[in-house]
């Protein structure tokens, strides 16, 4: 008899995925499991990047409103590449992509009381991986919400185009930050996803999305954020390399493209 195989999403999740561009799945990390990123990444915060092979891990995007996040901690932490591959990540990545995932990027939002939002971009625009698009897994260490600065997506968006930026209309978006969009889709409202602490939020590297600020005073929103390739894929911006696979492994079947930057930075710094 042969096992019938299971697959790691409900029929709700991956319609939800297919017609809005994201899906919220809970439980992939054990509770144990988000109480150690929580535990790692606090202790980061306080000794910064130095002590990870003297390279700037800990980045202030812009420390005057507060928005800090950690870029690529799995560069300097075996720790933090096995949450980036977590096989239960990796099985629904299968499920939403048709294919083994490769494994790009990591950041973890600090979002602390008062720090501001992420401006409306699509991550593809970052990570020009080609043919195919890339995504996203978040997962809420503190639950996301209004108040605290959850993300907000413009659902149906991730069937549509890069929108490339222009000069003339460089946008930003409720005063949160630079968008690389050049035309926001005004008909098309971006909508708030809370998310519990311990769910992961997976999305699509077309989808409109930001993040509003932290109007809290005592609550953080923290997250920490995989970002992901399909294994047919001929190209990634330079930027994300080395690839892996969900094992961990390098991958040098993937070319490094010239062009994009680190994600969700000012789009002046991504060349298109
Ligand atoms: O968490 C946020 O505020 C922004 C995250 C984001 O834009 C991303 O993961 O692509």
């Amino acid at each position: 008899m042969t096992t019938p195989i299971v697959s790691p999403l409900t029929i709700d999740q991956k319609r939800q995925f297919d017609e809005q561009g994201y899906c919220i799945v809970p439980d992939l990390f054990s509770s144990g499991e988000i109480a150690k990123i929580e535990a790692f990444f606090e202790q980061y915060k306080h000794i910064g990047g130095r002590v990870f092979d003297g390279d700037l891990t800990y980045e202030e995007v812009d420390p005057s409103q507060r928005q800090v996040r950690a870029m690529n901690p799995h560069r300097y932490s075996q720790q933090v590449v096995d949450w980036l591959v977590h096989p239960n990540v990796a099985a629904v990545l299968e499920e939403l992509l048709d294919k083994p995932a490769l494994a790009a990027q990591t950041m973890y939002y600090f979002k602390p009381p008062g720090a501001k939002g992420q401006g409306m971009h699509q991550d593809n625009f970052y990570l020009v991986a080609q043919p195919a698009t890339c995504i996203a897994a978040w997962t809420a260490i503190d639950e996301a919400d209004v108040e605290n600065g959850c993300l907000y997506v413009v659902p149906g968006s991730h069937r549509g185009d890069i929108l490339c930026p222009s000069e003339r209309s460089k946008e930003r978006w409720l005063n949160y930050g630079d968008s690389h969009i050049g035309q926001f889709p005004r008909d098309q409202k971006p909508v708030p996803v809370q998310v519990p602490r311990g769910s992961t939020m997976f999305f699509g590297g077309n989808l409109i999305h930001g993040s509003g600020p932290n109007r809290t005073s005592d609550r953080w929103r923290r997250t920490f954020i995989g970002h992901y390739i399909d294994e047919a894929s001929e190209q990634v911006a330079k930027w994300y390399h080395p690839v892996l696979d969900m094992r961990g492994a390098v991958v040098s079947s993937v070319q490094q493209y010239e062009g994009g930057g680190p994600c969700g930075d000012g789009w002046r710094g991504a060349e298109h």
